[in-house]
């Protein structure tokens, strides 16, 4: 969306611009959450104290990483000559492994146990001196601790003494790159692995990526799409490979490959990959040495098998656990671990079987196999039974496996929730799953805890995410989407951490630490999630994506009548799956029976997970007294109106941040605003026509602001319906232009004099880029061109977007023209016009 404001506004903004004096330098982002950003004098005092040497007692490569770190971060905030020293002597951090620090500062006592990876940070006096300790249980505790001292800085808190030590020792990022160089479900340009079906040359963005890792505790990365190239375990490409296990070595990352079950066939040449065939057995156990001579801490194979397209065992009769085991068996002498994917479902289901339920999958197919697997085999299940929507219940799966380790799968790149062109911060969703209690045997077990291995033994454990980081700048391509990254990393950590806690350290250190700065960039962030959710899909009802399509805009539809079972159900009379074990799929009964009895009841069922498991009238009330299709039309203009507050919030932070990741920003925001009424319209149409049951409110379906543009007096312009899903446009019908030499839209106007903002909805699809001018009384007032990038070869909900103007003087009898040009497949097309005056923004 492009925004043009009169030039009152402008004044506006350069005066208060030349009033603030602190305005930052230009950035792009690269640097993430480590900017290291100069503090401001008053700030720097209470670390005047602080050391200006560090000595680095270990040379590892982590050592190192660490130690010097630590000089480039203290020098960079403090302005401070920060320099290694090589031996005690003179006030100083100390950095080194527990061992290391026994030795050559006897003053420092060790604090008892400090778990694995963990680390200590103590302040010692010694021989006259004073010392910072930062003390690693190994490598990965030194940089640890040294990106937690730095982190206290950088938020401008005092330091402390502590020990600290991760929640679980799988920490990991997944990474859907292709070895053509994209990356699925990526938003943030081509992968920084891969390029031409080859590693790329330029491995530094690895290196850089993996510092940010490590900054958050991660530990590996699994660096290629789980639906894997069939040539990934190809000799020529592992060596090319090691090299990136090399860029993140000094990290503490090790890396691990997805691979397809079927690389014996595909890659070994056998006629076979059944994993109980002796041959094949062979060849995984001599893979397994040849990977591990080129990289020798190789962190293991991620599979997924028997789902979406994949091969895997089935095709031989045989198990997940036989699968796994045999690649299981030749990693255990190395150390590697199988995460094997619980993501395995039938994705061509019968949508006429009332008893066919997707999210009964996990349960069925890993259930049974309890205690079958090898103890380095890890199964990676989805946080929700379907798929990252943005409101699941927690896969039940979870709670029945007792004798098995687990590793809850989590989606940082936002496939279902607004993809990087919408701010979401997703925090919150996942402490709402990790503190869900299951209620195992009747007692409290939450889900965090059963993923650790404090509710049944696990051997191992712990925490995946699909990332998906790409090489544009700043990684994620939105601003705020880097919050994710940050937020995953150190709930993978702690997942005892606020969200209100991450998201200030976040945005201290991204943006710094003005308080206003602060203040509103949290609001935003924690609002977002719940915000999206109203405007997308409520009531757990699934995310309403077209989920055939990209699965970012609205299509609602799309969920019905195929295979992929995300069925929502929906008819002239109600509205949910029926997932109870009465008179439903069963899905419920896979819970432990205190959860199981929860949701199985109308009444306590929560309302927002209600249509996931229950199918309901429209005019169902719910537990606050509204019926559902009404909380769907007011949820959906609340959400709106959050999202349309963001820009404006935003826009007083002009001049406290700097001015490109400022402008970036608010263009997101504004873009948001505009579709996440595309998003409130199509839902509420829907569920008015579908329901038969008008908004109490009268406001679906009735804009006064509004001007449809196939109600406009056109020359050239045709309407068009809208399709498939007629309520992805405004009143389902929009207008195209096939006359190269452009069309044009006019209407005359009978607004009382008044300040307005007119707003033209328009569609900026793949394949284009038409030129608008919009002209008030012959002028033009605005002028755009139709050239970003969202999804969608053809008009939709995932395309369309807004061009504003703001603060336009109108008086009865004005006229207003569109003249569109078309360019490529794109006819110019419109939606509406809005025209919205100035004042009722205030109220
Ligand atoms: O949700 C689906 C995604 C696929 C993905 C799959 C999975 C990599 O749309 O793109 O495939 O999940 O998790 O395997």
């Amino acid at each position: 969306m492009k925004t043009m404001r009169t030039n009152w506004y402008f004044l506006l903004v350069i005066a208060t611009l030349l009033t603030v004096t602190q305005v930052a330098h230009a950035e792009n982002g690269a640097e993430g959450w480590l900017r290291y950003a100069p503090l401001p004098t008053t700030a720097k005092q209470q670390y005047s104290t602080l050391p200006a040497r560090v000595v680095a007692l270990d040379n590892s490569a982590m050592g190192q990483s660490a130690s010097n770190e630590l000089k480039r971060g203290l020098s960079s905030m403090l302005g401070r000559d920060v320099v290694t020293y090589p031996r005690l002597g003179g006030d100083a951090f100390v950095v080194g492994t527990v061992a290391e620090l026994k030795t050559t500062l006897p003053a420092w006592h060790a604090p008892a146990g400090i778990g694995d990876q963990g680390f200590a940070l103590a302040r010692v006096r010694s021989g006259g001196h004073s010392y910072w300790v930062i003390a690693g249980k190994d490598g990965h505790g030194e940089l640890y601790g040294v990106f937690h001292v730095l982190e206290l800085v950088a938020t401008e808190k005092p330091l402390t003494a502590d020990t600290e030590a991760p929640s679980a020792p799988i920490r990991w990022t997944d990474e859907w790159d292709n070895f053509n160089g994209t990356i699925e479900r990526g938003w943030a340009g081509p992968s920084i692995f891969f390029a031409n079906g080859h590693v790329r040359t330029d491995l530094s963005r690895v290196g850089d990526y993996g510092r940010l890792l490590a900054s958050i505790g991660i530990n590996g990365v699994a660096i290629n799409n789980v639906n894997a190239d069939k040539k990934t375990l190809d000799s020529d490409m592992l060596k090319q490979i090691a090299r990136i296990a090399d860029a993140f070595r000094p990290w503490g990352i090790r890396i691990s490959l997805a691979v397809p079950m079927a690389s014996p066939q595909d890659v070994g040449g056998l006629s076979t990959f059944d994993p109980l065939d002796p041959q094949v057995i062979a060849w995984w156990q001599k893979k397994t040495d040849e990977i591990y001579a080129l990289i020798p801490d190789f962190g293991g194979y991620l599979v997924k098998a028997d789902s979406e397209g994949q091969r895997g065992p089935a095709q031989y009769g045989r198990t997940p656990a036989d699968a796994a085991n045999v690649l299981a068996r030749p990693l255990q002498a190395h150390g590697g671990v199988v995460m094997y994917r619980g993501f395995v479902y039938n994705n061509h289901l019968d949508w006429n079987d009332m008893k066919a339920d997707r999210a009964r999958a996990g349960y069925d197919n890993f259930r049974y196999l309890d205690g079958k697997f090898e103890p380095n085999v890890v199964i990676q299940i989805k946080n929700g039974p379907i798929d990252f929507q943005v409101r699941e219940p927690v896969s039940p799966l979870f709670a029945a496996l007792r004798q098995t380790n687990e590793a809850i799968e989590v989606q940082t790149t936002q496939e279902y929730t607004g993809q990087a062109h919408h701010m979401v911060f997703l925090v919150p969703m996942w402490k709402t799953y990790l503190d869900t209690d299951l209620r195992v045997d009747n007692k409290p077990s939450l889900l965090k805890d059963i993923v650790e291995g404090k509710t049944f033994h696990r051997s191992t454990s712990g925490y995946v995410s699909v990332v998906n980081v790409g090489l544009e700048d700043n990684w994620m391509h939105h601003p705020m989407s880097m919050a994710n990254l940050y937020g995953y990393g150190r709930l993978a950590w702690n997942p005892d951490l606020s969200s209100e806690e991450i998201i200030d350290a976040w945005t201290r250190m991204t943006w710094g630490n003005n308080p206003q700065v602060d203040a509103t960039i949290d609001k935003l962030n924690l609002e977002s999630w719940h915000a999206y959710e109203e405007y997308t899909g409520p009531l757990g009802v699934g995310g309403l994506t077209n989920i055939t399509g990209p699965h970012y805009g609205p299509g609602i539809e799309s969920a019905e009548r195929n295979g992929w079972g995300q069925w929502i159900r929906a008819d002239h009379n109600g509205i949910g799956m029926d997932r109870t074990v009465a008179t439903g799929t069963g899905y419920i009964g896979q819970y432990p029976p205190e959860l199981a009895a929860k949701y199985e009841s109308l009444q306590s069922c929560p309302d927002d997970l209600l249509l996931f498991m229950h199918h309901v009238p429209y005019n169902y009330v719910l537990h606050d007294g509204k019926t559902v299709v009404q909380y769907v039309y007011d949820t959906h203009y609340d959400g709106a109106k959050i999202a349309a507050s963001y820009a404006p919030e935003w826009m007083k932070l002009k001049g406290l941040i700097d001015d490109d990741r400022y402008q970036k920003t608010l263009t997101m925001l504004e873009y948001q605003a505009a579709h996440a009424d595309v998003w409130r319209d199509a839902v509420d149409q829907w569920f008015q026509k579908m329901s038969g049951i008008p908004d109490k409110l009268g406001r679906v379906g009735h804009d006064p602001d509004r001007i449809e543009a196939e109600s406009i007096d056109a020359s050239g312009y045709k309407s068009v319906d809208m399709t498939p899903y007629w309520e992805n446009a405004s009143g389902g019908k929009y207008v195209a232009c096939a006359d190269a030499a452009g069309c044009t839209l006019k209407a005359t106007l009978d607004k009382p004099p008044d300040l307005y903002s007119i707003g033209v909805q328009y569609f900026d699809i793949v394949g284009g880029a038409s030129n608008f001018d919009l002209i008030l009384n012959g002028k033009s007032i605005g002028q755009w061109k139709a050239d970003e990038t969202w999804p969608g070869r053809r008009p939709d909900a995932d395309n369309s977007t807004r061009f504003t103007v703001q603060n336009v003087h109108l008086k009865p009898g004005d006229t207003l023209e569109i003249h569109g040009v078309p360019n490529g497949n794109e006819q110019a097309p419109v939606d509406y016009i809005e025209i919205t005056p100035e004042s009722s923004k205030t109220k």
